[in-house]
């Protein structure tokens, strides 16, 4: 028989969570279980900004049955006011017994308060039921909610020996069907996606989600020192979504004034000749952006690398070698002469999507 405990019910409000990821904007996700003589009696989950928390859901759910319960929360319970009433208040009201906490909520408006106040009314609290998965499930929150930068994925989608594309500029397609598909789900769940200018020369991708199921469009963030993107160019004229293009005081004034008047939002983030990337971000995340998938090409791959601001890579290979001196390559940049100099992923996954590879870690910066 299977043995039913605190981490069967916090999966299930971890799974819960989960299915949200991408839609709850800089808010975490957020999933709620309530249990009352061994049966769930309440479900809840944060569903989007600005709408009622995972505890309010689940208590709304459990009714006056939630007193004496035991709740279940991926996340501390808030203690401030803010879209919504504290939940933490809303559980002494509900008289429920006690409360299983996945890991705290590193809002420093809430930061243990939560848990303080629970306490503090007789409700006994444990935290920590897998606190890693909890922690993992809100990397990008955690990451924005902390610091004000946007957490950044890059995505690669490369042969075997790294390139990009081949000696003659061509990329469609490295990846496989699955694989990419798969980047359309990470696009959804992304604030914003960022390209250089070269991609979008190259390419002229659009950059939406095109699920086979219907996702969100993250806003198109465009890196470009001179402002050398195209009229044309798919990203300043479908009005699909939002496009942002970060520049240098080196972009003259008329075509900054031109793409304003387009109603693209133009961000000069340093003197040139390269945009400073470390501010743009900050900018970016004063915007409200708290996440960005990075989709090429090398170069604003390498330097955010080198810059020490990616959070997460996720790199797509196929089984193909293509060669060539010139073509472009995953990650470019002056790097480094040691190896004990490279950066290193931590927390490997390694993947197979048909005959398609793909390898995730996090970086590990010190
Ligand atoms: C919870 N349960 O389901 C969520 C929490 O602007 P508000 O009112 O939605 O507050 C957002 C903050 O509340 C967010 O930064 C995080 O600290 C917490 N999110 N807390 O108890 C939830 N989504
Ligand atoms: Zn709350």
């Amino acid at each position: 028989m299977e043995i039913i405990n605190d981490e069967y019910y916090m999966r299930l409000a971890l799974d819960m969570a989960g299915r949200s990821q991408g839609q709850t904007g800089i808010n975490p996700v957020v999933g709620s279980v309530i249990v009352k003589d061994g049966a769930v009696i309440g479900l809840g989950s944060h569903l989007k900004r600005g709408t009622p928390h995972a505890e309010v859901h689940a208590l709304n759910m459990a009714g006056e049955a939630a007193e004496g319960s035991t709740v279940y929360v991926t996340l501390e319970p808030c203690s401030h006011h803010g879209a919504t009433p504290p939940c933490s208040e809303g559980l002494v009201k509900a008289g429920v017994s006690r409360v299983v906490v996945a890991c705290e909520d590193p809002n420093p408006q809430v930061a243990g308060k939560g848990i303080e106040l629970l306490r503090r009314n007789g409700i006994e609290v444990e935290v920590g039921v897998l606190r890693n998965e909890a922690i993992k499930l809100n990397r990008k929150f955690i990451k924005f909610i902390t610091t004000g930068m946007p957490y950044v994925t890059i995505k690669t989608a490369s042969t075997l020996d790294g390139k990009i594309a081949s000696k003659s500029g061509d990329s469609k397609w490295i990846s496989n069907d699955a694989s990419r598909e798969r980047v359309h789900t990470m696009r959804h769940r992304h604030h914003g996606i960022m390209v250089g200018v070269d991609t979008v020369i190259a390419d002229d991708p659009s950059l939406t989600t095109r699920l086979s199921v219907p996702g969100i469009s993250p806003a198109r963030i465009i890196v470009d020192s001179t402002l050398r993107i195209p009229d044309e160019a798919k990203v300043l004229s479908d009005n699909a979504v939002q496009t942002i293009v970060l520049t240098t005081e080196k972009a003259s004034e008329a075509r900054r004034a031109q793409l304003t008047e387009r109603g693209i939002q133009v961000i000069v983030s340093g003197k040139g000749p390269r945009v400073d990337l470390q501010s743009g971000l900050r900018r970016l995340g004063e915007h409200g952006i708290s996440s960005l998938l990075v989709e090429g090409g090398g170069r604003l791959n390498g330097s955010l690398l080198n810059g020490k601001l990616v959070d997460e890579v996720v790199l797509f290979m196929a089984p193909k070698i293509i060669g060539g001196l010139n073509a472009p390559g995953t990650f470019v940049f002056d790097g480094f002469e040691l190896m004990k100099d490279a950066v290193v992923l931590n927390d490997l996954t390694v993947e197979q999507i048909g005959d398609n590879v793909c390898i995730s870690g996090y970086p590990a910066w010190n």
